[in-house]
């Protein structure tokens, strides 16, 4: 079983206007004792996605486990340390076949069938929202609530990560709900450093 860090922020492409920006955002995240970061780009060019992924590994790949949104051959490619799919990307097990037994594999869902399904493939985690309504996902499923994030907890076993809509000011209601895990996209854009080290001051 793995162990999870408590707060897991996801750097979207599509907020930073250039890789350095992601770079320093990352590099910002690292400084604040961040050890697990998610890469999603979901403007669909492989090609700019790889460059950035590869950028990342060799600026952080020594200090920060790396786990690649959706893109099981870019994980490889880029030599990242995971992969985390969603309800209509690669079945689990296919990502499995791909990355082997090694690489962490998270999976997405938003409600309990997915989750009681999802819990028995080899995923390592997984996750489990939109818990807020966020403006970071297009076409989001609908809100889960604190209460999706309770029922979901008793259904696996294994690290369970909420995302969707957490925030410095909420986080600390989601772990109390039940979720090991936060993953962050806006909370940690304006000031990565600061809103990561306040985020750990409230997940203690
Ligand atoms: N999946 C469910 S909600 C979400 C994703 C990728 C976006 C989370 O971003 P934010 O800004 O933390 O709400
Ligand atoms: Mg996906």
């Amino acid at each position: 079983m793995i162990v999870l860090s408590r707060l897991y922020p996801i750097l979207d492409a599509g907020c930073f206007s250039d890789t350095s920006g992601l770079i320093a955002a990352a590099e910002e995240l690292a400084a604040a004792g961040v050890t697990l970061i998610q890469y999603r780009n979901k403007s669909g060019n492989a090609r700019a996605m790889l460059e950035q992924a590869r950028e990342l590994k060799k600026q952080l790949g020594g200090s920060i486990r790396l786990i690649m949104n959706d893109r099981a051959d870019l994980c490889l490619i880029a030599e990242f340390d995971g992969v985390h799919v969603g309800q209509e990307d690669l079945l689990p097990e296919s990502v499995r076949g791909i990355i082997g037994a090694e690489r962490w594999l998270g999976v997405s869902t938003h409600n309990p069938e997915q989750l009681a399904e999802a819990d028995k493939t080899s995923a390592d985690y997984l996750a489990i929202g939109p818990v807020f309504s966020t403006s970071s996902k297009d076409r989001p499923d609908p809100v889960v609530g604190l209460e999706g994030v309770r029922r979901a907890r008793p259904l696996t076993r294994k690290p369970l990560v909420a995302i969707g809509g957490i925030t410095r000011a909420n986080a600390a209601s989601v772990i109390e709900a039940g979720a090991d895990s936060v993953a962050v996209i806006s909370d940690l854009l304006r000031e990565p450093r600061k809103s990561a080290e306040e985020f750990f001051r409230v997940l203690r």
